[in-house]
């Protein structure tokens, strides 16, 4: 189903259980529950919003690639490290029309394309333009993450027909300034704001694995939450630890606390998509079936992300026959 048609299921629950005034002590006495009743609650909360045995399926293409001038701790893709990423100007328009083309043969429904930028300029975000226009004209979605925007920016891209603009919180607003310091919170904030201003969908989420502490996690969350309206996409990813990377090194996070990181996600933003984004190759696939029971409806498809690697496709198919789950297609 589109995130812009009416999830009829929703309707009589969506006065009962949206809220955007939880608590730090709540969120973390629901990351502190046994993990049964956790995932019971998030797995509840789940179906009276969405189909619980369908998965919306995004894929990935990196239209500008490495040399950003961030710092971001996380990122192989920022000037200031030493990795293996080559850098890459932006696409040509017919490539991305090919990857998009192909992304949509395997079954995405929707495309996004993210550039390494702190800030598009004005003459990249016109041919970004196009690239969203023969992306939406071959029937697919659209997803664009490009740093930060101005107000006449996101009118732009909503203009030529944007669908969803992704733009992460990362961490709670502490420690954010141990991972990133050439840009702030607040700078973030401000960018989702001009998102949603324009119209567009808002797919917002963070990272974890960072070497954070839970409560970082749960004011990630709750920041998440507390916003306006809820983001309609919720990226959670682990992180992927590229050698050349500040963060590489960084102790492995316990994977029942990314299950149950979740299952937090589902129960305070529930009729988000919560998708189960970076780290999908260092997970076995019992512990991606957990991600689904707790709540999550979303993945990325495909065997790249932007510059690491993700499932194969083959393999992403078996394990949906395996659990039953079906991608959802937009005529649905
Ligand atoms: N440059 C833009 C920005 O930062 O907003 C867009 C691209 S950036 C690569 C998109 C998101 O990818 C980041 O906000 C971060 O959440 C995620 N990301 C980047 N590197 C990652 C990694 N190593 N592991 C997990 N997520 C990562
Ligand atoms: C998001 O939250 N995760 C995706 C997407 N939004 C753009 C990116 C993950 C990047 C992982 C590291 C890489 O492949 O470069
Ligand atoms: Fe640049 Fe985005 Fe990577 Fe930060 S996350 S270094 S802004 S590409």
């Amino acid at each position: 189903m589109r995130a812009d048609s009416v999830n009829v299921q929703s309707v009589s629950h969506a006065v009962t259980d949206i809220r955007h005034d939880w608590q730090l002590a709540e969120v973390k006495a629901l990351f502190r529950l046994p993990f049964n009743d956790l995932l019971y609650r998030a797995q509840a909360v789940h179906r009276r919003h969405f189909d619980a045995n369908e998965i919306q399926i995004s894929s990935l293409l990196s239209i500008k690639t490495g040399a950003c001038s961030e710092d971001c701790a996380y990122c192989p893709q920022s000037a200031r490290y030493d990795t293996a990423v080559k850098r890459e100007h932006l696409m040509p328009l017919e490539d991305v029309l090919k990857a998009a083309a192909q992304a949509k043969a395997q079954g995405a429904s929707r495309f996004c394309m993210g550039a390494a930028w702190r800030s598009p300029k004005d003459r990249d975000l016109e041919q970004v333009a196009r690239m969203i226009e023969g992306v939406s004209s071959l029937g697919l979605e659209t997803c664009v993450t490009l740093g930060m925007l101005t107000d006449r920016q996101a009118h732009r891209l909503k203009e030529a027909g944007l669908d969803y603009y992704n733009h992460n919180l990362d961490t709670s607003e502490a420690y954010y300034a141990e991972i990133i310091t050439t840009r702030t919170y607040q700078d973030r904030l401000d960018t989702l704001r001009r998102v949603r201003d324009a119209g567009i969908h808002v797919c917002c989420g963070g990272i974890v694995g960072m070497g954070e502490s839970e409560d970082d996690r749960a004011k990630l969350l709750l920041e998440l939450a507390a916003l306006p309206q809820h983001p309609e996409s919720v990226p959670i990813n682990l992180l992927v630890q590229v050698a050349g990377t500040p963060l590489a090194g960084t102790e492995k996070l316990d994977p029942f606390i990314f299950v149950r990181t979740i299952a937090v996600a589902r129960i305070l933003m529930p009729a988000s998509r919560v998708r189960l984004s970076a780290g999908r190759t260092a997970m076995s696939d019992e512990m991606q079936a957990l991600c689904f029971f707790a709540g999550a409806n979303s993945i990325f498809y495909g065997e790249r992300l932007l510059t690491t690697e993700n499932p194969l496709v083959e393999r992403d198919r078996g394990l949906f026959d395996r659990l039953g789950l079906r991608m959802e297609t937009l005529d649905s």
